[in-house]
């Protein structure tokens, strides 16, 4: 190891979704608490860069007050850290060409906000916009971002030069037809391949290379209550040897389960607050990547404190429902917009009409937010489907289609059509983000 020059720090975190809405209601002061708190850990960490890996709004979509949290957390490292590199890529919930509309703007704060691909005439990569120098604070370029924004099916999907080289996956094309998932993840992964082999031209000896991408990869863990599934999914989805070796460090995004896939180098930060109560299990965090000359030296995950609880009650019968609700302890100081968000999970035997009554009148003066009753019916199980009370809340869109669909054909849509599905709502998605 060379004494002689200092580490060069990254934080990682991704999957952001600001201005989520859930069931209802707003998490700016959630998001606010952690954008504070990750201003003082980039100061305390003296890190050299932050990367944001996509996900960084809810929606296409995003209101002013969600642009704001962003543009005003950027605002204010710059003028903490003028040294510090920012990077963001877009997600799939993110409008490509609305996290590009202020980059010439953020270029001066010394961010980089990276949400479509462009191609040359050629047909090949415009791989030099999405290499980003990361810098020291001397100003010295010690590392290159890989910065890849999610990729939509219809920007890789029957470009020529892209789809040619996976000649072990076109046979599948054939009947997948044109659109087919094996065109799909050949063109992205021929999009990493050009990004990477531009990369290892433009590094000087001792720069280390390192890859932001929002995508799926094999063998990591899924959180079905918030992600909206890539359209390819499951076994579709892209492979980690995409990442060879001279990637010192992968920053993924899209998956909100704080993980690495395969090796301490490629990794997922997960979302920085849980953004479903199932995801309330596990401390969310961010990363911390520490490089040494074009290799990576430690990653060390730093728990984001959790400004807001999520509590999940039950399931059980009503009357067990209350009694723990009676048992839980809530701080009366709390002001009332960090006073927990709460679920409750009633088991009934049928109609109950005063279980909303019941349920207000046991948190009649507690520090607690209501968010949702979600009522189950075990005893009407084994019955026809139709019998099961669910609330279209309770069902994503995916389940939702799969419910409708088997109730009309009786029997289950296929991987194809669910796939199709993912395809078109991406589509109707994207569409809103023009309009
Ligand atoms: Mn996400």
């Amino acid at each position: 190891m060379d004494a002689a020059e200092p580490a060069l720090k990254l934080i990682h975190t991704s999957d952001w979704h600001l201005g989520q809405t859930f069931h209802g209601q707003e998490r700016h002061v959630e998001h606010q608490a952690f954008l504070a708190w990750l201003l003082e850990t980039l100061i305390a960490r003296q890190a050299d860069a932050l990367l944001v890996a996509g996900d960084l709004f809810d929606v296409v979509n995003p209101s002013l007050k969600a642009q704001e949290l962003l543009y005003d957390f950027i605002v204010e490292a710059h003028q903490r850290l003028p040294a510090l590199d920012i990077v963001l890529i877009a997600g799939n919930h993110d409008s490509g060409n609305r996290v590009e509309l202020p980059a010439p703007l953020m270029r001066r704060l010394n961010t980089h906000a990276l949400g479509r691909v462009h191609w040359r005439d050629g047909g090949e990569l415009d791989a030099e916009r999405l290499l980003v120098p990361l810098t020291d604070a001397e100003g010295a370029t010690r590392a290159w971002c890989l910065a890849l924004p999610f990729l939509r099916p219809a920007e890789v999907t029957g470009r020529t030069g892209l789809t040619a080289k996976d000649s072990e996956s076109s046979g599948a094309n054939d009947r997948k037809g044109a659109n087919g998932r094996n065109d799909y993840v050949a063109g992205i992964s021929a999009v990493h391949e050009q990004l990477i082999t531009a990369a290892r031209d433009k590094r000087q000896p001792d720069q280390a290379l390192v890859a932001m991408s929002h995508a799926h990869l094999r063998g990591a863990a899924v959180s079905e209550g918030s992600e909206r599934p890539i359209v390819i999914g499951g076994e579709e989805s892209l492979s980690a040897s995409l990442f060879p070796e001279d990637i010192a460090y992968v920053a993924l995004g899209h998956l909100h389960r704080p993980q690495q896939v395969g090796e301490p180098r490629i990794r997922y930060s997960g979302s920085p607050i849980p953004l479903d109560f199932s995801e309330v299990d596990y401390p969310h965090q961010v990363v911390e990547v520490t490089l040494e000359g074009d290799a990576l030296a430690g990653t060390e995950t730093l728990p984001i404190p959790r400004s807001v609880a999520l509590i999940r009650l039950g399931p059980a019968d009503l009357d067990s429902v209350l009694t723990e609700l009676d048992a839980l302890e809530d701080d009366p100081e709390l002001p009332a917009e960090r006073w927990p968000w709460l679920e409750v999970r009633v088991d009934l035997d049928g109609p109950q009409p005063d279980l909303r009554g019941r349920i207000d009148a046991a948190l009649e003066g507690r520090a607690l937010r209501l968010l949702r009753i979600h009522t189950r019916y075990p005893k009407a199980r084994g019955e026809a489907p139709g019998s099961r009370r669910v609330t279209l809340g309770s069902l994503g869109p995916q389940a939702l289609f799969a419910r409708a669909w088997e109730e009309e054909y009786g029997e289950p849509a296929d991987d194809q059509v669910k796939r199709d599905f993912a395809l078109l709502m991406q589509d109707v998605m994207d569409a809103e983000a023009d309009a």
